[in-house]
C-alpha cells in the first residue's frame, strides 16, 4: 500500500524516541510508512489555533489544543465521567450533563474539520479509543471517503447500560462509520454484535460484517500486547541502590493506575482475608503501586481515601515492628523499576472488575526469570483472561477465592510454575504490540475504502470488501528501539 498512515490518539508523544508499548508500536509503523500522528497537546490553549507541529520524529506530529472548558467537559466530563464508567459497567458513576455531551461532539467536529483539510485520498486513518467515537461520522459528513479504522482500548459496554447515554442509538451509528472496528477480545466482538443485532438499522453479513444503513463495517478482535523484548530488558536492567527489593523476595505485587475499574479495594480486602485464613507465618506482603490519575474526578479521589483506610486498618491489625503486610506506593514509579519489582515478586495480582486487556498481566509474565517464574493471579473480567488461561483465574468479587489463590501461588511447586509460565509466555509473545499494530494496519489496508452498498449487488460488494492480501502488504521495522 502506498498511502500515508494517519494515527489519531488522545495523547501524542512529545519526545523524539518515545517509550511504552503502544506508543512505540505506532511510532515504528509511522516511521516505516510515513504519515501523521494527531493528538491533544498536553497543555490546554486556544482550541481554534492551527495544528502545532511537534518536531523530532521521522513523520509529522500535529497537536491540537483543548480549551480549559473542553478539558473539563469533553475530557474529564463526557470521556471520563460518561464513557469510561459506562464501558466498565459502572453506570452508577455516570454523570449525565448536557455541557459534557455538547463539548464531546464539538471537539470531535472541530478535529474532523481540521483533518479533512489535510487528508489525502489514499491516507489510511487509524483512530484510537473512546475519546473519538464520533470522529469518523464527522469526517464522513465532510465527504471524507478514506479507509478509517478504529481501535477501542476499553470494553464494549453492555447493551442495557447504553440506555444511560443521552442519545443511546448514537453508539452503534458512530462505530458504523468506520470501515474496521478493532476490539480487544472475542467477548467484546460478541457484545458489539449484540448491539447491532438489536438495532433495526443494522443487517448482518457473513464474517462479522455489519451493513448499517448504506455502509458496511467489520468488527474483529485484535488483542493488544506489550513490547516484549523492551520489557524483558527493563526487568534485567541494573537496579538503583535502595530499591529495597531483592530477587524473588517475599511479596505479591499489584501495579495499576488508581482507577475504580482495577478492583483495588477488593484486592486489599482479599489480601486481608488471606492473612485471616492462612495466618501471618509466611510474612508475605502485598506491594501495591498505584499513582493517582484523573484526580479532578470525584470517583478517583474517593478510591484513594478508601485504599488508605483499608491499608491502615490491615497494617494496624496484622503488622509487626519489622513487617508491613500492605505497602501502598501512591506515586509514579519509573518503568524500569516497575519491571524489576515485577520480576522479583512471588505473584502478581490483577483483580480488575472490568478491563479492556490489562497490560500489567503481560508485563509480569515477560519480566519473569524463566527458570524460577512467579505466578500470575488474573481476574476473569480482564480481557487478558480470554487467552491467558494458564494464569490462576479468579473472580475478584470472591475474597475467599482470591485469598486461596494467593496462598496457592506462594506455595506452588517449581514444576507447575514452569509449566504455567511457558504457556503464558507463548501468549505474550504471540500478541507482541508490533504484531498487533501490523495486523490491524494490514487488515484495514485490504478493505475497500468507503464501501457503499447502495445500488450494488451484495455478492459483488462483499467480494470487493474482502480483497486478498497483497504479496507484500506492509514493511514494518524489525529494528529494536
Ligand atoms: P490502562 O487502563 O492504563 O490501559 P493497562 O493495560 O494495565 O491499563 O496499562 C497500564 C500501563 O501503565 C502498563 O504498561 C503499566 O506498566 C503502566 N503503569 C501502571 N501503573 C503504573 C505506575 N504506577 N507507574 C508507572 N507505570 C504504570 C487501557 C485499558 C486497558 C488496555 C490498555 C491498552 O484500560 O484495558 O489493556 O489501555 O489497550
Amino acid at each position: 500500500m502506498t498511502g500515508r498512515l494517519v494515527v489519531v490518539s488522545n495523547r501524542i508523544p512529545t519526545e523524539a524516541v518515545p517509550s511504552g508499548g503502544l506508543v512505540v508500536a505506532l511510532h515504528d509503523a509511522l516511521s516505516e510508512q510515513g504519515g501523521l500522528w494527531i493528538g491533544a497537546h498536553p497543555e490546554t490553549g486556544d482550541p481554534d489555533a492551527p495544528f502545532e507541529e511537534i518536531g523530532g520524529a521521522p513523520y509529522r506530529r500535529l497537536a491540537f489544543r483543548l480549551s480549559e472548558a473542553d478539558y473539563e467537559n469533553y475530557y474529564l466530563g463526557f470521556a471520563n465521567s460518561v464513557l469510561w464508567p459506562l464501558s466498565h459497567h459502572r453506570v452508577d458513576l455516570v454523570e449525565i450533563n448536557a455541557a459534557y455531551t455538547a463539548a464531546y461532539l464539538a471537539v470531535n467536529r472541530r478535529l474532523a474539520r481540521r483533518m479533512a483539510a489535510i487528508l489525502q485520498p489514499d491516507d489510511l486513518v487509524w483512530i484510537h479509543d473512546y475519546h473519538f467515537l464520533p470522529l469518523a461520522a464527522e469526517l464522513r459528513a465532510l465527504g471524507v471517503g478514506n479507509r478509517i479504522g478504529f481501535f477501542l482500548h476499553i470494553p464494549v459496554p453492555n447493551i442495557t447500560d447504553l440506555e444511560v447515554l443521552p442519545h443511546p442509538p448514537d453508539y452503534a451509528a458512530w462505530l458504523a462509520q468506520y470501515d474496521l472496528v478493532g476490539l480487544q477480545t472475542r467477548t467484546d466482538v460478541a457484545r458489539c454484535l449484540e448491539i447491532y443485532r438489536a438495532d433495526p438499522r443494522a443487517e448482518f453479513l457473513p464474517s462479522c460484517a455489519v451493513k448499517f444503513e448504506d455502509r458496511v463495517t467489520r468488527v474483529q478482535s485484535f488483542p493488544i500486547g506489550i513490547d516484549v523484548a523492551a520489557f524483558r530488558a527493563d526487568a534485567l536492567s541494573a537496579g538503583s541502590k535502595g530499591d529495597g527489593m531483592e530477587a524473588r523476595a517475599n511479596y505479591v505485587i499489584g501495579v495499576d493506575r488508581l482507577d475504580y475499574s482495577k478492583g483495588l479495594p477488593n484486592r486489599f480486602r482479599a489480601f486481608e482475608r488471606y492473612l485471616q485464613d492462612h495466618g501471618t507465618g509466611d510474612r508475605l506482603s502485598l506491594v501495591q503501586i498505584a499513582p493517582p490519575t484523573r484526580e479532578a474526578v470525584d470517583a478517583y479521589r474517593r478510591i484513594t481515601a478508601d485504599l488508605e483506610y483499608i491499608a491502615g486498618q490491615v497494617n494496624g491489625l496484622y503488622g509487626a515492628f519489622d513487617w508491613s503486610p500492605i505497602r501502598f506506593i501512591h506515586r509514579p514509579v519509573p518503568r524500569d523499576e516497575i519491571a524489576r519489582l515485577l520480576r522479583g515478586a512471588k505473584a502478581c495480582l490483577v483483580t480488575s472488575l472490568a478491563d479492556g486487556m490489562n497490560l500489567v498481566a503481560k508485563e509480569f509474565v515477560a519480566a519473569q526469570d524463566p527458570d524460577d517464574p512467579g505466578v500470575l493471579i488474573l481476574s476473569r473480567f480482564a480481557g487478558a483472561a480470554e487467552d491467558m488461561t494458564d494464569a490462576l483465574l479468579v473472580n475478584p468479587y470472591d475474597h475467599d477465592a482470591v485469598a486461596q489463590a494467593i496462598d496457592r501461588a506462594a506455595h506452588m511447586s517449581r514444576d507447575e510454575r514452569l509449566r504455567r509460565h511457558a504457556a503464558l509466555t507463548e501468549v505474550v509473545e504471540r500478541t507482541d504490540v508490533r504484531a498487533w499494530s501490523r495486523s490491524f494496519i494490514d487488515r484495514l489496508s485490504r478493505l475497500e475504502p468507503g464501501l457503499l452498498l447502495r445500488g450494488r449487488p451484495l455478492r459483488e460488494a462483499l467480494a470487493r470488501f474482502d480483497r486478498p492480501s497483497p504479496p507484500r502488504a506492509l514493511r514494518l521495522s524489525t529494528k529494536p528501539t
